[in-house]
């Protein structure tokens, strides 16, 4: 179908509620689309954005019925523009009678290692902090007026984790210098040249754009597709990549009759039978 979603507000089950982020659900889709709210502050984060940015991608994670999360920022101006720089402190940055951190490190682990498709739509600027949540992103689909670029050198940060080694295997180590040393902006139409998006649309077209992508993938298997994910990051994730593949192994074996069975022995007491089961070539 070629008409967008009905988007339900889902409700912060802590309780606590959402101040920094839309949190939807596509009605009758597997669809779910977290924005960041802050568009005054082109969708910086903060530390509260952050904490409720992972509340709501784990609640889509824990929801069977939900198959792709779309990531957006409220407005045409901006995905997201970083971390906001007026609380940063010290130490990271800070709510107010808080301890400063790199919060949003944990956001991009929890996004690279979530078992799901997430998909990255951008309009307007994706830049310093932002461009790295886009490039955690499985997949980004931009509209035409989108702005790509690291900031860091100019403000004095830098991400020397997923922002510079994804970077890196995305658009190949000479480009990522250039994107890190001279901290330059970037075109929609330039991204797409180097790699750094999936597809660029017409500004009207992007959500309509995305949602079929998403529609698209939830016709496919969710176990073919949760593999693939993990097995496309196990080569760059090391230990933690080979652990989540194996978990997915085991998650497998799990449903398996062979898996049971040593279970099933356990519980009843009885010596389990693994006999039965071929030793596979
Ligand atoms: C995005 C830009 C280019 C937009 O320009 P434009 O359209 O001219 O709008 P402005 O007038 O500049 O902005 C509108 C209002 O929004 C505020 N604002 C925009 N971005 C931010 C921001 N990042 N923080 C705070 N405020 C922001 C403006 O101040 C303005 O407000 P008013 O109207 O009140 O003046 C342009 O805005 C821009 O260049 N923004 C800054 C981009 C930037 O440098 N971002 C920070 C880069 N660094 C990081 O993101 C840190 C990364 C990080 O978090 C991290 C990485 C690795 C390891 C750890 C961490 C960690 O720190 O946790």
């Amino acid at each position: 179908p070629s008409h967008l979603p009905v988007w339900r507000a889902v409700p912060d089950e802590s309780g606590k509620g959402f101040t920094d982020i839309i949190y939807e659900k596509a009605v009758g889709e597997g669809i779910a689309k977290i924005t960041i709210n802050r568009p005054e502050k082109r969708n910086a984060f903060r530390p509260l954005t952050i904490k409720e940015l992972m509340r709501a991608f784990a609640d889509a994670r824990d929801d069977t019925s939900i198959g792709v999360i779309i990531f957006t920022g409220k407005g045409t101006e901006a995905f997201c523009s970083g971390g906001d720089q007026s609380v940063r402190t010290k130490s990271g940055y800070a709510d107010p009678a808080d301890v400063g951190r790199l919060n949003v490190l944990d956001l991009q682990v929890q996004i690279r290692r979530l078992p799901k498709p997430v998909i990255a739509m951008v309009a307007g600027y994706a830049v310093g902090g932002g461009h790295i949540l886009h490039m955690v992103c499985d997949l980004t689909i931009a509209a035409d007026n989108a702005v790509f670029g690291q900031t860091g050198p100019k403000v004095g940060s830098f991400d020397a984790g997923y922002g510079c080694s994804i970077m890196s295997r995305l658009i190949g180590p000479k480009r990522a210098r250039e994107m890190w040393y001279l901290a330059r902006f970037y075109s929609a139409a330039e991204a797409d040249k180097m790699g750094l998006v999936n597809k660029v649309v017409p500004l009207a077209n992007l959500e309509q754009e995305t949602v079929q992508w998403c529609r698209e993938i939830l016709t496919n298997s969710p176990t073919a597709v949760r593999m693939c994910k993990s097995a496309l990051n196990a080569v760059d994730d090391g230990h933690a990549g080979l652990q989540e593949l194996a978990g997915n192994a085991t998650l497998l074996f799990y449903g398996s009759e062979e898996g049971n069975e040593g279970k099933n022995a356990y519980l009843n007491k009885t010596r389990p039978n693994f006999s039965k089961f071929p030793w596979l070539p």
